[in-house]
């Protein structure tokens, strides 16, 4: 069952490696290994996407490996709940407590959709993050967890448009006139794009950047379009707007490839120019000339990313942004077209990893209202209370909206908690077991990608730190020791990677075990350039662009693009405005991974949190630079230095995230004001469509 450990050579020599982070780049990896130790990672300098450079986090994946404060054993805990008292155990007597625990739960009147897991991607691997521990928690019969945290949104909002999150490649980026960072922090959420951008700007592209914040990435471009948060819906209807009045549409790409594209044409007649700026801030003239531009070029290249979707409206956002190349035919020509992701075109085997038919008809849990799920009796979708959660590549006490419902949860003394884990997180201090997990360089993995089109294998460098296993290998254990028996149990790491590869999707032939294990990265089986769209080729139900879509409809959602205001619009919500005016959006600060790596000293320094908030929006309210403020909404609040910028819109302020709560000085972070309410599709989370005020602390 155990995997073959990386041998101890004493002459230096490399592994090759994927970044296991949630970031659209998954980069190809070299680590050097000298007597067991790995002593340097860097980028391959081959791959395309990675070229040879590491981003600032990652950078310090040793150090954050080696760290000292590592967990090394399993510990049990042994003070109050949440009090961070724990004792080491051996994991003869974690396994034999935990399923023990989860046997009794499982059996008990409750039963088993009692048992609730909670993970989303502290690491994008299949195996580490999709495999063992579906088939565990399908096995005993566990509710399912909706995994919405992220881009269900954006990606439902591409489906019903284009038929699957699949857009242009970004390697085509190089080859545009015009390119759109649309929604997206590019230099920090997505860095590798960049050299193809500046490929581009070479040949004479120009780059702007929409956004409420002048963020690192806005300020290298040739313009910042500093739209009203929630709002982009509104902005795109107003280009189309402008686009068929001008005549800058394709006849020929409507007429062959779309769906309700007289229906659009008359839709987006509601959206004149100066409506549209009423809606988003920006100025009718900068509106058309916004249109013009894109309908002259040859092939605008439009990057979102998952950044725009966090609002009431972020599914319709996405969709109708994603009519824009349809509508001007950029889809035909290099370099143009949408992107939110690639992730579609990976056709790894997912239902021989997670063997979906062998869970029972459960209930299905929003990962983004735990806090409902564990303080209501029914957690919230009817059924029995949850009695125990598993926890493992999330740390749902810093990232999950509204952190004080979160927390009264995990607070609960009937609830049992195991988390699996690199380090004692916000969320590992509630557990009652903690069990450490091997990173990225102590096990197999193969991974996918949602910005390029690469496949990734990811060899262990280093024997696990301590006693660390994989979280397969931990799923393994405690299947065993419940005495779950299915062979399916039984499979090893490198197995399921095998597994995963196991595939005949056309787009997979070529990437192999053996070809991975030799170059590291494999690109699919797709043509150079890729031109997902131009000639059609919609994987929707009508093989076509759906301008018009009846899916939608039978949702009883609006069939047609629209703009949806997001639910803390100060224009609607004028009461909740009046005492909260200010929109908080918390998006990743440049040096931290979501909530990872906050606790990496050479990448925290001595920062406390900060909030960028305009001057007008300062002085109002009395605030200087650098004075310490309040930011709060009727859910909660937190502490931060305040920094007056005119890099946020007026009414804009900016909380770089996520903070683990116990290093924010206050024991709070963003999330303490974020709302568990659902995007419009995909049931997503809405963390930036959120109300605040901003006080002297
Ligand atoms: N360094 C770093 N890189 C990361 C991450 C990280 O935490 N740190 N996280 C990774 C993950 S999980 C993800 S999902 C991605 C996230 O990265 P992105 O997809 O780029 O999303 P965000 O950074 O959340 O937001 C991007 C930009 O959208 C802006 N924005 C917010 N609301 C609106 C709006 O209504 N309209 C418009 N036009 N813009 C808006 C924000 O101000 C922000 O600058 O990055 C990944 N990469
Ligand atoms: N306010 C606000 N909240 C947000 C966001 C925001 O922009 N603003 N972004 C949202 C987004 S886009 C996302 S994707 C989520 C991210 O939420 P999460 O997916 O929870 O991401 P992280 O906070 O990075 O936590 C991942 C944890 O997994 C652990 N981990 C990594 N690898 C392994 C492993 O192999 N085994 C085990 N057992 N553990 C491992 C890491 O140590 C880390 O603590 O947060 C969301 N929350
Ligand atoms: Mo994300």
């Amino acid at each position: 069952m155990t995997n073959p450990l990386p041998t101890l050579d004493s002459t230096p020599h490399t592994v090759r490696g994927a970044c296991p982070h949630d970031c659209p780049d998954t980069c190809a990896t070299l680590v050097t290994v000298e007597n067991g130790r790995a002593t340097r990672i860097q980028g391959d300098p081959d791959h395309p996407v990675t070229s040879g450079f590491l981003c600032a986090k990652v950078n310090r994946y040793l150090e954050r490996t080696y760290h000292k404060d590592r967990l090394t054993t399993p510990l049990k805990r042994v003070g109050p709940k949440g009090s961070g008292q724990f004792a080491p155990a051996t994991w003869d007597e974690a396994l034999t407590d935990i399923a023990a625990k989860l046997n009794a739960i499982r059996t008990s009147a409750h039963g088993p959709e009692s048992i609730l897991p909670y993970s989303y991607a502290g690491t994008m691997g299949y195996v580490q993050s999709q495999s063992m521990d579906r088939r565990f928690f399908h096995l005993i019969g566990a509710s399912k967890l909706d995994r919405t945290i992220c881009a269900t949104a954006g990606a439902t909002g591409m489906q019903m448009t284009v038929g699957a999150n699949l857009g242009a490649d970004s390697e085509g980026v190089s080859e545009s006139d015009l390119i759109l960072l649309w929604g997206t922090n590019t230099l920090t959420s997505n860095p590798h794009l960049w050299p193809f951008v500046l490929q581009a700007r070479a040949k004479g592209a120009r780059v702007l950047c929409i956004d409420p914040i002048r963020t690192r990435t806005a300020d290298q471009c040739d313009e910042w379009i500093a739209i009203r948060p929630g709002t982009d819906a509104a902005l795109a209807l107003g280009m189309m707007h402008v686009l068929f009045a001008d005549g800058l549409q394709d006849d020929d790409y409507i007429a062959q490839y779309t769906l309700g594209g007289d229906a659009l044409r008359e839709r987006v007649r509601e959206y004149p120019p100066a409506r549209v700026a009423q809606i988003t801030g920006l100025a009718e003239e900068r509106i058309v000339a916004l249109a013009r531009e894109y309908g002259r070029a040859k092939a605008a290249f439009i990057r979102v990313n998952y950044g725009l979707q966090r609002h009431a409206g972020g599914g319709m956002a996405v969709r109708t942004i994603a009519c824009l190349p349809a509508v001007t035919g950029h889809w035909r020509r290099p370099g143009g077209g949408v992107l939110l992701s690639s992730s579609a075109n990976f056709q790894f085997n997912k239902q021989r990893l997670e063997r979906p038919e062998l869970s029972p008809a459960v209930r299905t849990i929003n990962m983004i209202r735990l806090g409902e799920a564990l303080n209501a009796p029914d957690a919230g979708v009817g059924g029995p209370p949850v009695q125990a959660l598993i926890v493992y590549n999330s740390n749902p006490a810093a990232v999950a909206p509204d952190t004080n419902d979160v927390r009264r949860g995990l607070a609960r003394d009937d609830l049992f908690t195991v988390v699996l884990e690199h380090f004692q997180t916000d969320t590992a201090d509630w557990a009652d077991w903690v069990l450490p997990a091997t990173t990225q360089l102590e096990h197999w993995d193969v991974h996918f990608a949602y910005g390029h089109l690469y496949a990734t294998l990811n060899q262990p460098a280093i024997a696990p730190m301590g006693e660390a296993k994989s979280n397969a290998e931990i799923f393994r254990l405690l299947a065993a020791t419940m005495g779950l028996d299915h062979e399916c149990l039984r499979d090893d790491d490198i197995t399921l990677v095998k597994q995963a590869l196991d595939t005949t999707g056309e787009r997979m032939h070529g990437v192999t075990f053996d070809a991975l294990l030799e170059h590291g990265w494999v690109r699919l089986n797709v043509p150079r350039p890729y031109l997902p769209y131009a000639e059609g080729g919609f994987t929707t139900p009508s093989g076509k662009c759906e301008f018009y879509s009846e899916r939608m409809a039978q949702m009883g959602l609006d069939p047609l693009p629209a703009f949806t205001a997001p639910y803390e619009f100060p224009d609607i919500a004028t009461e909740l405005a009046a005492k909260y005016p200010l929109t908080l959006i918390s998006s990743p600060r440049h040096q931290f991974l979501n909530s990872t790596f906050v606790n990496v000293e050479s990448l925290r320094w001595n920062a406390q949190p900060e909030v960028m908030i305009h001057p007008v929006d300062a002085a109002r309210r009395g605030i200087m630079n650098g004075a310490r403020v309040t930011i709060a909404n009727d859910r909660g609040g937190f502490t931060a230095i305040a920094q007056v910028t005119d890099a946020v819109r007026e009414t804009v302020v900016w909380a770089p995230s996520i903070w683990w709560t116990k290093l924010a000085g206050d024991g709070e972070n963003a999330n303490a004001t974020t709302s568990q309410r659902e995007t419009d599709l995909g049931h997503g989370p809405v963390f930036y469509d959120n109300l605040v005020e901003v006080s002297a602390a």
